[in-house]
């Protein structure tokens, strides 16, 4: 066979379905093969900046593998900022990026570039198809590394020539090493460090969701009496929002994360690589940390954790759990801080509008990026563990186009993304292919006019919003985006509208865009939390 038909039987053989990508030229012998094999899907997004993202929300929403596909230096190029945001957040990635027939790389032709250099910089590992004698070897090694934790994007090199190369090898199932559970001696450990606490709680980050751990964690949490925070800018939520063991996500602010953890005498963090914050602050955290991961690049706090293991989450979590003598079953009190939503008000609140959205679509998967208004989102959702998603690593413009494809990768779910104006308009080409593949999506646009979030910032650090912060005039006309992608439009800029259309079971089914026209002198109530 042919070495692209190697590379596809063998990411088929590893239960990839589908390549998100931008095609060019060097692309032509995949695409080519992909149409003739007919049996892993390429799914073409309109630009780079869209197609990583989808991969990522894809891989997040199935937890599986994503891939995506890059034209040569400049596609790969545009990928980068999503890779960036893929190895932060820590999603399995596999970039095959079009390499130059190197029959004539020597020549410098157009799109060349340091295709390597550029990859190592934002994947954790870079395989290039180099010769026929190994290029089986490196398709598999590349798809073995990206599915080792800890997990983030690996770069495979395709040169074309290559790829229309005859080989002879058999498309095999990838063997990732398995990480270790806890043996009995462990286990112990990690039960007296909780035995030892007075007030302890547990810290949650990715992995859990990756490990499958986030009833593992629940029980954990119930034996050891400990509330469970999700790490701020966690990218998937490790523990269900309904479970009164969830404290909610912790504030990117360090000051504020010790005021919600002090009078906590112990933490045990859970995966993750600690906790990112947004501007400097300062505050002491708990003293005895541990921690159980992946990462052992994780920082935590100023001290060393008293603890540390990488190991599989799940069996490490039910490891301790068993050993723990049962505390409580239930908390005393409800562990996320309660808030009253603000009173109606002539324009639609924001805060309102995102309660009255989280009720109606509570079975939903929600990808957020609505700027000011995701603390509210994280104050009222009850969304189940891994079915609340964010980009993690702070780059916006990523929420939108991957939700496109955490609506690819599960057909059978509605799909929510929830997307401040600014944020919407980083990949919104991404709307295009989810039309193309017939996704069941509400895209809500907080229309404030505003980078919110900047001027809330810009408040904090210097005395006021700024002017270059404002988003209008022009105002933006989301219906003009919507009509260009084929999407159906609605908007509410009521309370009352708001309700009509969210009662109305057919005006925001299939693909919609619901712009909810705010008012920026109404903020989100939860907006301090953002720094
Ligand atoms: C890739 C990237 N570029 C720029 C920024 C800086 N940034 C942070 S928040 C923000 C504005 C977000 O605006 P919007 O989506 O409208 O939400 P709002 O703040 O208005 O609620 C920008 C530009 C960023 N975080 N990531
Ligand atoms: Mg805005």
């Amino acid at each position: 066979m042919k070495v692209v038909e190697y590379l596809l039987a063998t990411l088929e053989q590893n239960g990839v379905e589908v390549i998100f990508g931008n095609p060019g030229t060097t692309e032509i012998p995949l695409v080519r093969a992909c149409e003739r094999l007919n049996a892993i899907r390429y799914i073409v997004a309109l630009s780079e900046v869209a197609a990583v993202p989808m991969a990522d929300g894809y891989a997040r929403a199935r937890r599986a593998l994503g891939v995506v596909n890059l034209h040569v230096a400049p596609g790969l190029g545009n990928g980068m900022g999503a890779l960036y945001t893929a190895g932060i957040a820590g999603t399995p990635l596999l970039v095959l990026v079009g390499g130059q027939d190197r029959r004539f790389l020597h020549t410098q032709p157009i799109l060349w570039g340091p295709v390597e250099q550029m990859a190592r910089s934002v994947c954790k590992a870079v395989y290039g198809l180099n010769t026929r004698f190994d290029a089986a070897a490196n398709v598999r090694r590349a798809i073995r590394t990206a599915l080792t934790p800890p997990y983030a994007p690996v770069a495979l090199i395709c040169p074309p020539d290559l790829l229309e190369h005859e080989l002879e090898a058999e498309a095999m199932t990838v063997t990732a090493p398995a990480l270790p559970g806890f043996d009995d001696e462990t286990a112990e450990a990690y039960a007296r460090f909780f035995g030892a606490a007075k007030r302890p709680a547990i810290i949650a980050a990715e992995d859990v969701h990756w490990s499958h751990a986030s009833e593992a964690l629940e029980a954990l949490a119930a034996a050891a009496g400990a509330p469970v925070y999700a790490a701020p800018y966690t990218g998937v939520l490790p523990v269900s929002a309904a479970s009164p063991w969830y404290a909610g996500y912790l504030p990117p602010s360090l000051e504020q994360i010790a005021a919600r953890l002090q009078d906590r005498d112990a933490v045990l963090f859970v995966g993750g690589r600690g906790l990112r914050t947004t501007l400097y602050s300062t505050g002491a955290l708990p003293r005895r940390t541990a921690w159980i991961g992946t990462d052992s690049s994780v920082q935590a706090g100023d001290d060393e954790f008293e603890l540390a293991c990488v190991a599989d989450i799940a069996s490490a979590l039910r490891a301790v759990a068993g050993r723990m003598q049962k505390r409580t079953h239930t908390p005393a009190e409800p562990l996320r801080p309660e808030l009253d939503l603000p009173v109606k008000s002539a324009a639609l609140h924001p805060t309102r509008a995102v309660a009255a959205l989280l009720e109606r679509y509570a079975d939903a998967i929600w990808y957020d990026e609505s700027g000011l208004s995701t603390s509210d989102v994280r104050q009222w959702m009850q969304l189940a563990a891994g079915e609340y998603i964010i980009n993690g690593s702070g780059g916006i413009g990523w929420g939108l186009a991957a939700a496109v494809g955490g609506a690819i990768a599960r057909s059978d779910r509605k799909v929510v993304a929830a997307i401040g104006d600014g944020s919407a308009l980083y990949a919104s080409e991404a709307l295009w292919t989810a039309g193309r593949c017939g996704t069941q999506m509400l895209l809500v646009v907080f229309a404030n006019r505003r980078y919110a979030t900047l001027n809330e910032a810009a408040t904090r650090l210097a005395g006021g919003a700024l002017e270059s912060f404002t988003i209008e005039p022009p105002v933006l006309d989301f219906s003009g985006l919507a009509k260009l992608y084929g999407w159906s439009y609605a908007s509410a800029a009521t309370e009352d509208e708001l309700n009509g259309l969210l009662a109305d079971g057919k005006t925001l089914a299939g693909n919609t865009v619901l712009e909810l026209k705010l008012d920026p002198q109404l903020k989100p109530v939860t907006a301090a939390r953002h720094f």
